[in-house]
């Protein structure tokens, strides 16, 4: 047996995350965890956190307000640094650790790394129950930890030092596992944190991480050759794994040496140059009419990195005619909706593609993609450069014009982050990404409450960029306190609220779906002897320590853009719009449950409507 020391858990546990490294694309060494994000309570202030104040020059600590706000930060600096380096998060047990399990549900659906690290009761429930302490009748092994059993990728509860030699290992295998990637939670009783034990020296040098890259399998390979041998008309889907595994150079070869029109989903946004010749933008939802056209007449469609969710598939409607072939790392990814499989990195599977010959799209369907993608990038101008009519509130696209012509460079270095409300629609047909990374878009879980915190993450990740917060008035609500901590860390953010007064987006649905407006815009919920609340978001965010400003015209927007670019500190720009306007042009059919009997005419028609759309989904 090699060498040992005395340590208590917490302190090898810090100690190997802190020595963690992995090889970054230029084949240098990098830390693998950009820090930890920590509240303290009972549950972890002397254990753990004991043992990061030691280790606090290798591996920064930091503090924000709210546990899932500080998740929504770990996993947003993980998918800004395209899942190779992580963050790590602790709470105390109880409402600190409960208070991670949606951001842990984020990372899951989204499939992003976060190592996860609550606080749990004692071990050796002698004190029990403790403070916040959960007690099941019928299980005395159960916490509020086990929460967070459904929602994680790894799971463990240490309730010995010595576990911890493999449980940390296997938690840092899945989070840089491609196929598996995403949140890990380390449970770690209060009590064992402060237990010491004889730590092998090994554990606190641990090999440095590289990430795999699996090749396709030669049948499978040959199979998927055979199909778009066949294709004439054959079109790419670009989801996040194309970011992830680097694969966006060699998709943008093939798509310009095999005639290849590109649609992006959420996630693969950025996968092209927006005025890449072949880029026809969004696909699905929330798609542009340029990439939702060819996706109805595609024959067979090469979907890359994408989960295949409902936003990009019209829910099984839009491109339900073509054959899909679903290059992806995950078997689960790779053989949905009946799909023919080609399970491989996609930067590997595409640069094996490249080397074969034999296929190749018919040089009209290159020539209709060029053209309509052009069209739809003038029509795109028109859209986000359009003055609202005199009298009218502006609506989201002008915002997103003013904002996107504010950025002093070209390309501009500019982050948008977005994850919920009517922004994420317009923001994937409108937003013009020039490189990977520049469209950080949570569309997985569309978690409203991640854009502020999640922005600071990308911040961290990517000091140099200008961050910009795209948020409506509903999710700034929701959580906002990272605005004090953006201050405090000195990490700019340049936030933008879009106030429409309310759940804009949700009271469209709901009258869509034939409803009554509802209990969504804040001026249909003032209860009898209530007052409609003029929210001042400036004055708010003002008493969080950023400088902000209330315009009152799309006019005004600009001037106040360029003066936020140029300041260094935290800024929140704030503007009224209009709920009831968004862009037309794109977009196709979502499945939505609509009330099969309902006194309401319009939710009987509505009911109709969508059982014939119902006719157009794959079976
Ligand atoms: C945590 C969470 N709760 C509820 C929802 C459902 N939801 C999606 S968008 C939305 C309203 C968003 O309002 P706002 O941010 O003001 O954007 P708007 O649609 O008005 O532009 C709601 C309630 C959600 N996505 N996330
Ligand atoms: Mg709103």
């Amino acid at each position: 047996m090699g060498k040992t020391i005395r340590l208590t858990m917490a302190q090898a546990l810090v100690r190997h995350l802190a020595a963690l490294r992995i090889e970054a694309p230029d084949g240098s060494l990098q830390p693998f965890c950009g820090g930890v994000w920590s509240i303290f309570g009972h549950g972890n202030v002397a254990g753990l956190g004991e043992a990061l104040w030691q280790q606090r020059a290798e591996l920064p600590t930091l503090r924000a307000h709210n546990e899932q706000a500080m998740a929504h930060a770990a996993i947003a600096y993980a998918k800004a640094n395209f899942r190779r380096r992580i963050m790590a998060v602790t709470s105390s047990i109880g409402p600190g650790a409960t208070n991670l399990v949606t951001a842990a549900a984020l990372a899951h659906v989204n499939r992003l790394p976060v190592l996860l690290l609550p606080g749990d009761t004692f071990a050796s429930r002698a004190p029990d129950p403790v403070l916040q302490q959960l007690e099941d009748p019928q299980a005395g092994d159960l916490s509020v930890n086990d929460c967070f059993r459904p929602v994680t990728r790894y799971f463990d509860r240490i309730v010995r030092p010595a576990q911890l030699l493999s449980a940390l290992p296997r938690a840092v295998q899945v989070m840089t596992d491609p196929v598996l990637c995403g949140p890990v939670c380390l449970a770690l009783p209060q009590d064992v944190q402060t237990e010491a034990f004889d730590c092998p020296e090994d554990f606190l040098h641990p090999a440095p991480l590289r990430l795999r890259r699996p090749p396709p399998d030669e049948a499978e390979f040959a199979q998927a050759l055979a199909l778009l041998r066949q294709a004439r008309r054959p079109l790419i889907v670009a989801g996040g794994g194309v970011l992830y595994s680097g694969a966006c150079k060699v998709l943008a070869r093939l798509a310009e040496q095999r005639g290849i029109p590109v649609a992006e989903t959420q996630a693969g946004k950025g996968s092209l140059a927006w005025d890449h010749a072949l880029n026809l933008g969004a696909i699905g939802v929330t798609g542009s009419p340029a990439a939702n056209a060819l996706a109805r007449e595609a024959d067979v469609v090469l979907a890359v990195g994408t989960r295949l969710q409902d936003f990009t598939t019209g829910s099984h409607s839009l491109f339900a005619q073509a054959s899909l072939l679903s290059l992806n790392v995950a078997p689960l990814d790779a053989q949905k909706w009946h799909g023919q499989a080609l399970v491989a990195d996609a930067q590997v599977a595409l640069a094996r593609l490249e080397q074969e010959t034999g296929w190749q799209a018919e040089p009209a369907w290159r020539e209709r993609a060029t053209h309509a993608a052009a069209a739809w990038r003038q029509r795109v101008d028109a859209l986000t450069t359009a003055t609202p009519e005199p009298g009218t509130l502006p609506y989201d696209a002008e915002v997103i014009g003013a904002v996107r012509d504010s950025a002093a460079d070209s390309p501009s270095s500019d982050v948008v982050v977005c994850a919920a409300g009517t922004l994420p629609a317009e923001l994937h047909k409108l937003w013009r990404s020039s490189r990977p990374g520049g469209y950080h878009m949570e569309y997985g879980y569309s978690c409203m409450g991640y854009e502020i915190a999640g922005g600071l993450g990308v911040k961290l990740a990517r000091p140099e960029a200008e961050v910009v917060v795209m948020v409506g008035d509903g999710s700034y609500l929701m959580m906002n306190s990272e605005i004090a901590t953006s201050v405090m860390l000195g990490r700019k953010l340049l936030i933008v609220v879009l106030d429409n007064r309310g759940f804009g987006c949700i009271q469209r649905l709901q009258t869509a779906t034939g409803g009554e407006r509802f209990n969504n815009l804040l001026a249909d919920c003032v209860a009898e002897g209530g007052q409609d609340v003029a929210i001042d978001f400036a004055a708010h965010a003002r008493s969080l320590g950023a400088e902000a400003v209330h315009v009152d015209s799309l006019a005004a927007l600009k001037p106040a853009l360029k003066r936020a670019r140029a300041a260094q500190r935290t800024q929140v720009i704030v503007i009224a719009t209009t709920h009831g306007r968004t862009t037309d042009d794109g977009g196709c059919w979502w499945e939505v449950a609509v009330p099969e009997v309902s006194t309401r005419a319009e939710v009987q028609a509505a009911h109709s409507a969508l059982q014939a759309a119902k006719a157009a989904q794959r079976p």
